[in-house]
């Protein structure tokens, strides 16, 4: 088993640099790295990072939804929010699961949440105050989330890749439920257009921090292309979300909350692209750092859950043990 020191830590490597020239050699073939091949230390600390990171954010994620189920305004809403929340369990599990190949367990990886030492995406500590901001989440949040995640279906790391492709479906009817609450909200009467409108306004910023810091900033951006773990920059998949959304709110009549937000034709290498106002770094991260309005009661919800499940992971084990143990004891008795 590998140390609890895996989590958090950075992509550095100590390998020759023969044995890293080898295992780029297959990256750049475009090989998929399995869980039992080899790969340096950086690699699977880097990809218990980021998977771990992102199996928290799908969990954490169900609360500020989660926390609007039992107010949907029609059956058909709830039953639609309460399968997408489900879903986003499910990617959670996956994801546990993809990381849990790579020698580090469940335990010790919600253990690094509950202490505060492994992130989880700035998203999930704004709250979410009206029925508007669930479209407005399956809108932009999960809109941000496929533009993030489809290249991860090309990811170097096979188990990832793969957990990827039934996410990014998932995320996709997420993200269509989303636009068509706002898009009926947008619709509806001068009250829900401008709660649709309120919305977007709390939620825009804080959806184009989720890309991460800007590339100059990037603390393991470089390193995680060349693995190809990552196949965009933060700021190219930034700006792919910000193109592809301003037509998404002009069709809503709705405005999308940057006075600088223009079409620069000379962007993207002259195939043009909106230029958009300075992010507020400050603001991410201090949320980044737990001082968002919502960090305390995400992570107490968090501990609350492991605490109160303990009983249903031993209840599982002694379960799982006594199968062994029969199977054991019948397959000795065949002999
Ligand atoms: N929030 O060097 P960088 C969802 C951290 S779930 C918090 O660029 P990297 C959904 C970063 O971790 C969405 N921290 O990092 C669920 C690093 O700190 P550490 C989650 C952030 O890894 C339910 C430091 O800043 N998606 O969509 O190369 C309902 C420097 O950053 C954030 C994923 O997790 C942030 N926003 O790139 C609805 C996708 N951004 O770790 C929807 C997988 C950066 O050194 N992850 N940091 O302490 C990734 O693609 C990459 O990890 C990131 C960051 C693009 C997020």
């Amino acid at each position: 088993m590998y140390s609890q020191g895996l989590i958090g830590a950075d992509g550095s490597t100590d390998e020759s640099q023969e044995v890293l020239a080898a295992f780029q050699q297959r990256i750049d073939a475009e090989e998929k790295i399995e869980p039992n091949d080899f790969m340096p230390q950086g690699y699977r600390r880097t990809l218990i990072r980021q998977i771990g990171q992102h199996a928290h954010s799908e969990i954490v994620g169900m609360l500020p939804e989660g926390n609007w189920i039992t107010r949907a305004p029609t059956l058909k809403r709830k039953a639609a929010l309460l399968a997408k929340v489900q879903d986003e369990g499910g990617h959670g599990l996956y994801l546990y699961s993809a990381a849990e190949t790579l020698g580090v367990s469940r335990e010790e990886m919600t253990e690094e949440l509950l202490a505060g030492k492994a992130k989880y995406s700035s998203i999930f500590n704004y709250p979410t105050l009206t029925w508007a901001d669930i479209g407005t989440i399956g809108w932009l949040v999960d809109g941000a989330a496929i533009m993030n995640q489809i290249p991860l279906c090309r990811c170097s790391f096979g188990p990832y890749a793969r957990a990827m492709i039934r996410v990014c479906k998932e995320e996709s009817f997420h993200q269509r439920q989303g636009y068509e609450i706002v898009m009926t909200l947008a619709q509806g009467t001068p009250e829900q257009k401008a709660m649709a409108q309120e919305s977007l306004d709390r939620w825009w910023w804080p959806v184009l921090m989720m890309f991460g810091p800007h590339d100059a900033d990037s603390q393991h951006g470089d390193q995680s292309m060349a693995w190809k773990i990552k196949r965009f920059s933060n700021d190219e998949l930034r700006q792919k979300f910000v193109d592809a959304t301003v037509p998404q709110a002009e069709y809503l009549g709705l405005t999308l909350p940057d006075p600088d937000l223009k079409w620069n034709p000379e962007k993207n290498g002259g195939q043009g692209g909106h230029d958009f106002g300075a992010i507020d770094w400050d603001e991410f991260w201090a949320v980044v750092k737990g001082r968002g309005a919502m960090n305390r009661q995400r992570v107490e919800a968090r501990r609350k859950a492991w605490e109160e499940g303990a009983w249903v992971r031993e209840a599982a084990l002694v379960h799982a043990q006594k199968r062994a143990e029969r199977n054991r004891l019948m397959t000795q008795a065949a002999e």
